[in-house]
C-alpha cells in the first residue's frame, strides 16, 4: 500500500460512510432510484477525477491469466491469483467482467468463465473496497450470430436493433435477455444483505461498426432507443445498484458533436467513457505516438463534455496488445492520463487461450518493472489504496 491518502481520502470517506440503517440499505433514493451506496460510488468517481488520481482496472484479472486459470469449483481461489498482483503485489482497484452469453441462459460467459464465479468475484472485490464494471458482448438476437458483425450476415445485422425495439419481431425475446441482466445485477448481494454497486457498460464502441449496434448497423434514433429500453427495463426489474457508462470508440477524434451524436441523454448515462487501444504490432514509435495523440485529443474533449454535463469520466477500455515496449506504462499511458480527470483506467484481458492477446504484464514480462513504477506513481490507485474508503460496507 502506498501512503498518499491525504490527497483524497477525506472527502471520499465523508461521502461513503453515512448509511447506518441496515434495513434501508437497499432502498432506492427517491431522486435517483438507486441505493445510497450506488450514488456514493458515482460521487467517488467524480471526486477521484477531480483529485488527480485514478483507479487501475483489469478485465478478468482474478479468473485467469498467462499460463493459469482459477479452479472455479473451489471458492478459496476467489481473487487468490492475478497477473497484476503477481507483478506489483496488489490487485487492481477495478475488476471487469463480461456478461456475454448470460442472455442465452448459459452457465459460462463467452470466455468460459462461470457466471456463479463472476458473482463471487464481484461480491468479494466489493467487500475489499474495490469497484466492478460489467460489459456485455451479447449474441445477435436476430441472426443468432455473435456480437461481432459477420460479412455473410450483414443485411440481417443491420436490422437487429430495429428488431429488438418495441414493435420489432424480437422485442419480447429481447426483453427476456435484458431481464437476465437485471436478475444477475439484482443477485449481487453480500452475505450481510447489501446490494453491490456496479458500473454497467453495454452498447460500447458504437462509433465503430464491428458490433450489431454499431454506427453503420443502426440509426442514431434506434441506438438511443436501445439505451432507453435497457435503462427502463433494468429499473422496472428493480435494479437499484447499477450506474451506466457510455463508451464510444476513438472515431469522434476529439469532436464533441460526434461523441454526443448518439448519446442517450444525461438522465440515462452516469459515466462518460472512451475505448481506445494502442495498435503497434511491431512496437513502431510512430504508431505508439499516434495512440497517445488521439487519446489525449479524445480525453480532452470528454473532459469538457463531462464538465458541461456534470458527469464522471473514465478510460473504460485501453491497452497495448502484447505490451511490446518496456516503458509503456510510465512513458506512454501515465503521462496522458495525468493531463485529464479520469476516474479509472481499465486494460483488457490476459487471455489464457490466445497467447498474444494480453494487456497487463505478468511475472517476467518485458514491461514488469515499469509496471511496478506505474503502481508506485502517486496518481495510480490499486486495491489497497482504495479499500479503506468504504467505512460501512457491512
Ligand atoms: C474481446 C476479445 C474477445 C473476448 C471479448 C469479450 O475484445 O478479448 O476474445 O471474447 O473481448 O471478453
Amino acid at each position: 500500500m502506498k501512503s498518499r491518502y491525504s490527497i483524497f481520502i477525506l472527502p471520499l470517506v465523508l461521502i461513503a460512510g453515512c448509511n447506518s440503517n441496515k434495513n434501508k440499505v437497499n432502498e432506492p433514493l427517491a431522486d435517483s432510484g438507486r441505493t445510497e451506496r450506488t450514488e456514493n460510488m458515482l460521487g467517488n468517481l467524480k471526486l477521484l477525477g477531480d483529485s488527480g488520481v485514478y483507479m487501475f482496472g483489469h478485465h478478468d484479472d482474478t479468473v485467469y491469466g498467462i499460463g493459469w486459470e482459477a479452479d472455479y469449483t473451489n471458492d478459496s481461489t476467489v481473487s487468490a491469483r492475478s497477473d497484476v498482483k503477481s507483478v506489483c503485489g496488489d490487485l487492481p482497484a477495478v475488476l471487469s467482467f463480461d456478461l456475454g452469453h448470460i442472455e442465452l441462459g448459459d452457465d459460462k460467459n463467452l470466455d468460459g468463465v462461470p457466471f456463479d464465479r463472476i458473482r463471487k468475484e464481484i461480491i468479494n472485490h466489493f467487500d475489499h473496497g474495490g469497484m466492478v464494471t460489467l460489459s456485455w458482448h451479447l449474441d445477435n438476437p436476430l441472426s443468432g450470430g455473435t456480437a461481432w458483425v459477420a460479412d455473410s450476415l450483414k443485411d440481417i445485422e443491420k436490422n437487429t436493433v430495429a428488431a429488438v425495439l418495441e414493435g420489432g419481431e424480437k422485442h419480447e425475446m429481447f426483453l427476456g435477455w435484458l431481464d437476465k441482466i437485471a436478475d444477475f445485477i439484482n443477485s449481487l448481494e453480500t452475505p450481510y444483505g447489501i446490494k453491490v454497486p456496479v458500473v454497467f457498460r453495454p452498447w460500447h464502441e458504437h462509433t465503430g461498426s464491428w458490433f450489431w449496434w454499431g454506427q453503420d448497423n443502426c440509426t442514431a434514433e434506434h441506438y438511443k432507443a436501445l439505451w432507453q429500453m435497457t435503462a427502463e427495463r433494468l429499473k422496472d426489474k428493480g435494479v437499484v445498484n447499477a450506474i451506466l457508462a457510455y463508451s464510444p470508440g476513438t472515431e469522434p477524434d476529439g469532436d464533441a458533436d460526434k461523441y454526443l451524436e448518439r448519446y442517450p441523454g444525461d438522465e440515462i448515462i452516469d459515466v462518460l467513457g472512451l475505448d481506445s487501444y494502442c495498435f503497434a504490432p511491431e512496437a513502431d514509435t510512430l504508431q505508439i505516438a499516434d495512440y497517445t495523440q488521439k487519446l489525449d485529443k479524445n480525453l480532452g474533449m470528454i473532459e469538457k463534455v463531462a464538465k458541461e454535463h456534470g458527469k464522471a469520466m473514465a478510460l473504460t477500455e485501453t491497452g497495448y496488445e502484447g505490451i511490446k515496449t518496456e516503458n509503456w506504462w510510465t512513458e506512454t499511458l501515465a503521462p496522458v492520463l495525468a493531463k485529464h480527470p479520469v476516474s479509472y483506467v481499465l486494460v483488457w484481458r490476459n487471455a489464457r487461450e490466445r497467447p498474444s492477446h494480453y494487456y497487463a504484464p505478468y511475472p517476467g514480462h518485458l514491461s514488469s518493472s515499469d509496471f511496478v513504477k506505474f503502481y508506485n506513481l502517486n496518481e495510480t490507485l490499486f486495491l489497497h489504496d482504495v479499500n479503506a474508503l468504504y467505512l460501512k460496507r457491512k
